[in-house]
């Protein structure tokens, strides 16, 4: 159980001490502001309760809520103190009593259940006309000095009833039924209204988006990226697209004519979740992509397992001699990191740098993490 306290130190501290005292919990330090806050949700060690007074917020309210709204991107839940009236109700949020004991039927109160089950057609549609489709941002790192070259978009669907879910729980169905060209381009719009409204075009980094082999393949995609990316005023060499081979690839021409074409228009095209199921690195990695991006099972495989080792000092010598930019992903400490650094790759991502973020927060992750590095 780790708690963090956001709140008026003078009104809150000796509280909280008490009630967590009697649970036999230590007492959580008070954070400086909510740009603390964020930064401790973000990082690799899980927090399980932010107990926050709701005018401690600030401007990163929305962020805030959206991070502890599911497990999806951190586990931590909300803990609302002081007046449970609907002046400051936080949807989602847990609201104190004022009763003693309060903090531990607070942090009692269960979690939604964890439903594995995916989303059918129905379902998925009435989440999107609800408007529930968001991305999360993932910073992408140079290992070398830290600094941050990039984000990745992470589809998210917010259901009325579940809470946030994982793109595994709506993805796969979607492209099974067709429907996974849609979300791509619903996804790339908001990543491109993000990109502007946030701080994302300012700090210049590139963001990714996932892409399946079906959809990289369609003749229509380069001119739609294009006309979208103009429209937003975004450089293509802006966007990035991560190609996951969830399919084999049946024709490695007509891949090869369609990854040319959108780099010949100045998108990035990189190979994504490359791990042992990769059918055929050789003739993928003959391709023009830019980069390369390691599944985060075998990175960490390979921090223990000499066979996982084996195989990824392979692929990163291939991606290596083919130019490509290499990313190690879920990165989760400083070992993993050192690891990789070691092992000669360029980027890295995963929880050591941090969680993936709302559009709102990642301007203060990028300010904290540069002054931490500085
Ligand atoms: O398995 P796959 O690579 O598809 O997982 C992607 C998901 O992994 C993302 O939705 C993201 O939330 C999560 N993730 C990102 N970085 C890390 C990390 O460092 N550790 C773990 N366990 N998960 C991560
Ligand atoms: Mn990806």
């Amino acid at each position: 159980m780790t708690l963090l306290l956001l709140a008026d130190p003078a009104l809150w501290a000796a509280k909280v001490a008490t009630e967590a005292g009697a649970l036999g919990i230590a007492a959580p330090p008070p954070l400086t502001d909510a740009g603390d806050a964020l930064l401790r949700l973000a990082g690799s060690t899980p927090v399980s309760h932010l107990l926050v007074q709701p005018d401690s917020l600030g401007c990163l309210r929305d962020s805030l809520i959206e991070m502890t709204a599911g497990a999806v991107d951190c586990p931590a839940r909300l803990i609302v103190l002081g007046d449970p009236g609907n002046i400051f109700a936080i949807p989602g949020a847990i609201h104190a009593d004022d009763a003693p004991g309060w903090l531990g039927r607070a942090m009692g109160v269960p979690a939604p259940p964890d439903d594995p089950v995916g989303l059918d057609d129905a379902e998925l549609l009435d989440a999107l006309a609800a408007g529930g489709l968001r991305a999360s941002y993932q910073p992408i790192v140079r290992v070398g000095n830290g600094q941050a070259v990039g984000l990745e978009a992470l589809a998210r669907l917010r259901h009325p009833q579940r809470g946030m879910l994982a793109p595994a729980l709506f993805v796969p169905h979607a492209e099974a039924s067709g429907l996974g060209w849609m979300l791509f381009r619903l996804l790339t719009a908001i990543v491109l209204r993000d990109w502007n409204a946030q701080a994302m075009a300012r700090l210049g980094l590139p963001v990714g988006l996932n892409i399946a082999v079906d959809d990289i393949l369609r003749p229509d995609l380069p001119g739609w990226l294009s006309a979208q990316c103009a429209a937003a005023a975004m450089p293509p060499s802006m966007l990035v697209l991560e190609m996951t081979e969830t399919q084999p690839v049946q024709d490695a021409a007509a891949l090869r004519m369609a990854v040319g074409r959108l780099g010949a228009l100045g998108f990035t095209v990189m190979i994504d979740d490359v791990g042992p199921g990769l059918r055929d690195p050789a003739g993928l990695l003959d391709l023009d992509f830019t980069g390369m991006k390691i599944d985060r099972l075998l990175v960490n495989a390979a921090v223990r397992d000499v066979d996982a080792r084996r195989l990824l000092v392979r692929l990163l010598d291939r991606a290596r001699q083919a130019g490509l930019t290499t990313v190690a992903e879920g990165v989760e400490d400083a070992a993993t990191w050192d690891h990789v650094r070691a092992l000669g790759f360029d980027l890295v991502q995963g929880f050591h740098a941090s969680r993936p973020l709302p559009a709102a927060a990642v301007a203060t992750w990028h300010h904290a993490w540069a002054s931490s590095r500085a």
